[in-house]
């Protein structure tokens, strides 16, 4: 318990020490410290200290502490008024007076301490919760298509311009139209649990349905039972088991199907070139075909391009798996092979993203980054 000196009588007529044991407000002072011959002196004194004591007080608590001291029960104001007692009735009387007065003082100064004090909490109060209203609002931000999706609706023009309709479809597939329809035999890997998402529910058929793993079961049901000549694409999200920094679950295609008397891979190239030189707004650019394999189509090529100038110059790219629809899949779609030929094709929606826009990580377009999507808008 630390002792501390409130108020010491510098000057010698002033000779009371009052001697304060800290805060825990186990303080006594002794009336008789206030008593005797200098007992007016000692009030005053006392109204001093008790002035200073409020004033130290930094909140209401602690001023009502404080105020026990001097105006509680056990405070030096009543112990006081109980010495009166002990005096003689003209020295009571006049005693009593200054006593009375000194306790006057001390309320007055305890209930204008309370007002400072309440004052300042509002103040601060207020100033906590002041609201500039000259700052700008935060807004709600704007949002911004997405890279992916612009290029989904760029496709969507260019195809729209040569007469290219427009295909939609479900993204939970079955059996039929994702694999069988499309020439793909029982045992492709493909269709295994490793590549394709499958979904515990059955077709008709009691086979299980599944996320579609490209775009051509949209133009196998466009197809199906439809006047020739066809003319479609079909863009949507596909799926497939499949995640790292090239391969992301769910990816974007668009797929084109061109039917009829006698469409042959010159129109397929040229209906290709004209798209990709659209798309990247350049005549600046080379195509070729290279031999592939698809079993929906036969022959079959990829198709790559070349820029005449750029970061890319010069690189051959593969953006595009293309060929002349295989005779079966046209059988399977209601259209008489005999009669009626055609192309398709199919190109990653991502993958021409990234090459126009010159990104070069895949994953940054499902990860939702502002500060990567903000420059697309
Ligand atoms: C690729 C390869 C291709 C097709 C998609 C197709 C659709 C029907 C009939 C025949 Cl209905 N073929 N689509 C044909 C060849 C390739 O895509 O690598 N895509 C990203």
């Amino acid at each position: 318990m630390t002792a501390t000196i409130l108020a010491g009588g510098a000057a010698e007529n002033c000779p009371v020490f009052i001697v304060f044991f800290s805060q825990s407000c186990s303080t006594r002072l002794q009336f008789s410290d206030y008593q005797g011959k200098q007992g007016m002196d000692s009030l005053d004194q006392l109204v001093i200290e008790a002035k200073k004591a409020f004033t130290d007080a930094g909140d209401a608590a602690e001023l009502e502490n404080v105020k026990a001291r001097y105006l509680g029960k056990a405070g030096v104001i009543p112990a006081q008024m109980k010495s009166l007692q002990q005096l003689e009735l003209k020295e009571r009387r006049e005693r009593g007076a200054v006593v009375n007065a000194a306790k006057a003082q001390i309320e007055a100064a305890l209930t204008e301490r309370r007002e400072a004090l309440a004052m300042a909490e509002v103040e601060a109060k207020l100033s906590a919760e002041a609201i500039d209203v000259t700052l700008p609002g935060r807004g709600r931000g704007r949002g911004s298509i997405h890279p992916v999706m612009k290029t989904w609706e760029r496709v969507e023009k260019i195809f729209g311009s040569i007469g290219f309709d427009i295909a939609e479809g479900p993204e939970l597939e079955d059996d039929w139209n994702n694999f069988t329809s499309l020439n793909n035999p029982e045992n492709h890997p493909a269709r295994s649990m490793q590549d394709t998402f499958y979904v515990d529910a059955r077709d008709r058929d009691g086979k299980l349905l599944l996320l579609r793993t490209h775009t051509s079961p949209m133009q196998v049901r466009y197809a199906t039972g439809r006047d020739i000549p066809i003319k479609v694409i079909a863009p949507g999200r596909t799926y497939r088991v499949d995640s790292s920094a090239t391969h992301s679950p769910m990816f974007h295609q668009f797929e084109g199907l061109w039917i009829d008397e006698a469409v042959s891979f010159a129109d397929l190239k040229g209906v290709y070139l004209n798209f990709v030189r659209a798309f990247f707004e350049t005549d600046d650019l080379e195509i070729r075909f290279r031999p592939s394999y698809f079993p929906f189509t036969e022959p079959s090529a990829e198709v790559d391009i070349a820029f005449g100038s750029g970061p890319l110059k010069g690189r051959w790219l593969e953006v595009c798996g293309a060929g002349q629809v295989h005779p079966v899949v046209l059988g399977n779609m209601g259209i008489d092979p005999e009669k009626h030929v055609g192309f398709a094709f199919g190109s990653g929606l991502e993958r021409l993203a990234m090459l126009r826009y010159g990104i070069h990580d895949l994953r940054l377009f499902f990860e939702g980054d502002l500060k990567f999507l903000k420059q697309f808008s």
